[in-house]
């Protein structure tokens, strides 16, 4: 037999081993056109098939209904207690944290794999331009602060980036274009999460192309399983990480590593130091972040879609929102308790969260690709979040959202790079202030725009620094 037809009896045999498991889940028509691909398309829709785990999702989709998040019922909510702003253990904490990054114990972590489509940007959302003045990528303001933190510890602090089978390649790409950033490139462990795929009303898979099975990325919660089958937990313990700076990658002002809330979170009594997170309270009732609460007197998120309108509006006498603790999906999480929950396939027990989605698809009757107009598929996705509760005890952080919050989600209005932008020159010209220059203000709003770069300063007791001028005229562009 020559090469050609032993590679064709092969595939053909391939063709029949995945027809037969397809039938015994019912969902045999993803081969429908398998008869019409030339050998690539047909390899890789079998490859993809194998590699999503048709059985396990088919599975997913018979108890969906099941394992379908359900929001708690009112009366069981309460709002979940925090640490405030400036707890009275503040600089043990700090130190206490400063010593576990200096030790090297901490890794960071961006979950990047998202699609990014409310932004129109065509590329890896961590390429798009974040710095207000310079135009830096997100992922290059996470770099250099990682890049200054080891600097400074004198340990290389490892980066674990999740992307999506979608971007992988280009985020990959973007880093080598880049030069890394500047960092050591053994030093960043970048992986691809899951996909789930996308079901019909019927139940049924649906192809995206004639090669293809329609599939998303499974949430930000399949962080966990791909931390896990990446090998980047071993990768951690084999480093000697103990604990995991988790932040997602529209957040330009987000502090990739902070002492005090590592010191908050390891180390200190009231926490189990397996999961904890940070909150700043919402500006408004209908503000579009997940909220703290506890439910059986466990710390949970529920996100603002699922909270009951009346609780989310709830005001306690002073006029403040009961349930204020708005969540910007920054946590740290133990390597241990990854290692818990990720142990064997079964141990991850994350809820699905259902959404309703215009998903196109080729018709099996036509060819045709179909774009509909309306929902017409289901797509599943875990929250990260939904791991707090199986924390032993979870603490929460408040900070404070010039700080630490500058979300670029939209392309314009709340969380664009436009509302991004004001907050990164607030917090600039607030770090000045605080290191006694004077910036000029109308109506509070600084008059001049300042960028700092996290190689210059991490806070503001790094400034200033010899790129600092003594006085800030208004209108002045300022980059130090
Ligand atoms: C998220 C939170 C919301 C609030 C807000 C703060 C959820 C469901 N809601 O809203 O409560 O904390 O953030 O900014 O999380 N991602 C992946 N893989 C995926 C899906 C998402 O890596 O499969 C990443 C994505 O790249 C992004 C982040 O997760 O960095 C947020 O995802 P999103 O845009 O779905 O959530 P969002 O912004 O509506």
């Amino acid at each position: 037999m020559s090469h050609s037809s032993l590679r064709e009896a092969e595939l053909q045999q391939r063709v029949e081993d995945t027809r037969q498991m397809l039938r015994s889940i019912d969902q045999e028509h993803l081969l429908h056109f398998v008869e019409e691909l030339d050998q690539d398309e047909c390899c890789a829709l079998l490859d993809q098939i194998d590699l999503i785990n048709l059985p396990a999702a088919a599975k997913i989709v018979l108890k969906a209904q099941d394992s379908e998040f359900k929001a708690p019922s009112e009366n069981a909510i309460q709002p979940a207690s925090f640490v405030p702003h400036h707890p009275p253990n503040e600089d043990e904490a700090r130190q206490r944290g400063r010593k576990l990054i200096d030790g090297g114990k901490v890794a960071a972590f961006t979950v990047a794999g998202g699609q990014g489509t409310r932004l129109g940007w065509n590329g890896p959302k961590g390429s798009f331009p974040a710095s207000p003045l310079t135009g830096k990528p997100l992922f290059r303001l996470f770099a250099e602060q990682i890049r200054a933190m080891s600097e400074r510890s004198g340990k290389t602090i490892p980066w674990y980036i999740m992307t999506s089978p979608i971007n992988d390649a280009d985020t990959r790409a973007f880093f080598t274009d880049n030069n890394f950033f500047g960092l050591d490139r053994t030093s960043i462990f970048m992986f691809p999460q899951g996909v789930l795929p996308s079901f019909d009303d019927d139940g049924k898979f649906m192809l995206a192309t004639r090669s293809q099975v329609a599939v998303n990325p499974d949430g930000h919660g399949g962080s966990l399983r791909a931390l896990r089958t990446s090998g980047a937990i071993e990768d951690m313990v084999a480093r000697g990480i103990q604990q995991i700076s988790y932040f997602q990658v529209d957040n330009p002002a987000v502090k990739t590593l902070d002492p005090l809330f590592v010191g908050l979170h390891a180390g200190d009594p009231s926490s189990s130091g397996e999961m904890s997170s940070k909150m700043i309270p919402k500006i408004s009732a209908g503000e579009k972040v997940g909220v703290f609460c506890e439910v059986e007197d466990r710390t949970c998120v529920i996100e603002y879609s699922d909270l009951p309108v009346a609780l989310a509006e709830a005001v306690t006498q002073d006029g403040s929102l009961t349930y204020i603790a708005g969540s910007i999906a920054i946590h740290l999480l133990s390597v241990e308790f990854v290692d818990r929950l990720t142990r064997d396939e079964d141990s991850i027990s994350l809820p699905l969260h259902m959404a309703r989605k215009k998903v196109p698809y080729v018709s099996l009757e036509s060819g045709a690709l179909i774009k509909p107009d309306s929902p017409n598929a289901t797509k599943l996705e875990l929250f990260i979040f939904d791991a707090i509760p199986l924390a032993e005890r979870s603490m929460v952080y408040e900070t404070e959202r010039v700080e630490e919050f500058a979300p670029i989600k939209n392309a314009d209005g709340g969380d664009s790079p436009a509302s991004s932008a004001e907050l990164q020159f607030e917090r600039s010209a607030r770090w000045l202030e605080a290191a006694g220059i004077k910036v000029p203000r109308e109506n509070g709003i600084p008059l001049a725009k300042i960028e700092i770069s996290p190689l210059s300063a991490l806070g503001p007791e790094d400034l200033p620094t010899e790129d600092t001028p003594e006085e800030i005229e208004p209108g002045a562009e300022i980059v130090i």
